[in-house]
């Protein structure tokens, strides 16, 4: 009898998906950034339940991942300086190309652009990519400061406007990676300079409209306290202002959002899929990304959190409101006066943290 049934077991033994492990994929992404449609798509299609965690800093990523096995097979650093420093201490895996065909609706300029600080682009494909700028209450703010230009950071960071904003509610992301290259371009500085002067000249400025600042707090609630009203100017990513505005607007309560990209050359970052070299599954994240990467997800993924994304093939499939939308796509012309971040040595990043530290506490 038992002789009998053993093909059977056989049988049976090989329906059953390898290991439960090879079926669980691990996703740390940033909080607000996907359309949990499309995770799920990804579910139906492929059986591979998806294991999803969200940080909204690049610090925060960083502390995560230092310390090593992390257990996650699919990270998204922005490419300077995480993933620049990810590549570099040998932390990522090399991409399988063989395995991600849809690689090649990647746009090769973008592409490019990423390539001086991962030869090859080997470890990584751009997800999506933004600016850095303020979310305003338009109605407010205009009221407060009367007619004065709102594309610039003078809203935040000339004092006597902070003062005007201050009842209103004026609010930073508590990053020092993604605030100080701005505040630097503001002052007419290099926005990767790590010299003493320009660190003290970047702290002055914030020094100066700290008393006037309501909260230093993590992205993700940015994007909640612009969506009710509760801040009124507050630096933090592009896209994230243009989801809280769009639920504003829903919510019908009179909160009118606008996105100001700084005017004096807006910090252009971009976000990379990759997958850390302890992954427990890469052949599954090899087949997350090659399924991002096609034109119909990564439009609905842009549709939803208003970031572009490198797939030109997604275009068409874009929302026309967002696709017209200068805040989502940038101007050439924006785009010429933006900068990117570059990777400040390690005794420049415990500055940065000393600084922020003051900045935070106020003195
Ligand atoms: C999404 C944050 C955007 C990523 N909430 C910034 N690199």
């Amino acid at each position: 009898m038992f002789r009998r049934l053993l093909p059977l077991f056989a049988l049976l033994l090989m329906a059953v998906p390898a290991t439960a492990q090879d079926r669980v994929l691990n996703v740390y992404n940033w909080s607000d950034y996907i359309d949990p449609e499309v995770v799920a798509r990804f579910t139906r299609e492929t059986g591979i339940r998806v294991r999803y965690d969200v940080y909204d800093s690049l610090e925060t990523l960083e502390g995560r991942l230092s310390a090593g096995r992390s257990g996650y097979d699919i990270v998204v650093p922005t490419s300077e300086p995480t993933f620049a420093r990810l590549v570099r201490a040998g932390a990522l895996r090399p991409v399988d190309r063989a395995a991600v065909p849809n690689w090649t609706n990647l746009n090769p300029t973008l592409m490019q652009r990423v390539a001086t600080i991962d030869p090859g682009n080997r470890h990584g494909a751009i997800y999506l990519w933004g600016t850095v700028g303020l979310g305003i209450r338009l109605d407010r703010v205009r009221a407060a400061l009367g007619d004065v230009p709102l594309d610039n950071l003078d809203i935040l960071l000339k004092p006597e406007n902070a003062a005007r904003l201050a009842a209103c509610g004026i609010m930073l992301m508590d990053s020092p990676t993604d605030v100080l290259p701005s505040v630097l371009r503001w002052l007419g500085r290099d926005p990767n300079s790590s010299a003493t002067d320009d660190m003290r000249a970047a702290e002055r400025a914030l020094m100066a409209i700290r008393p006037h600042v309501r909260a230093i707090i993590a992205s993700s609630s940015i994007l909640d306290a612009l969506a009710t009203g509760e801040a009124c100017v507050a630096l933090t990513y592009s896209g994230d202002v243009i989801q809280a505005a769009a639920r504003a607007r829903e919510a019908g309560r009179g909160v009118e959002v606008g996105y100001v990209m700084p005017r004096e050359g807006a910090q252009l970052w971009f976000d990379m899929m990759a997958i850390p070299a302890d992954a427990p599954n890469p052949e599954a994240a090899q087949q997350f990304i090659n399924f991002l990467l096609q034109p119909d997800v990564m439009a609905a993924i842009t549709n939803q959190v208003r970031y572009p994304n490198a797939v030109p093939a997604s275009q068409p499939l874009v929302n026309e409101a967002v696709r017209n939308d200068p805040n989502v796509f940038p101007s050439a012309e924006a785009l010429s006066r933006s900068f990117v971040a570059g990777t400040p040595p390690r005794e420049a990043v415990r500055l940065r943290t000393r600084l922020w530290s003051r900045f935070k506490a106020g003195r």
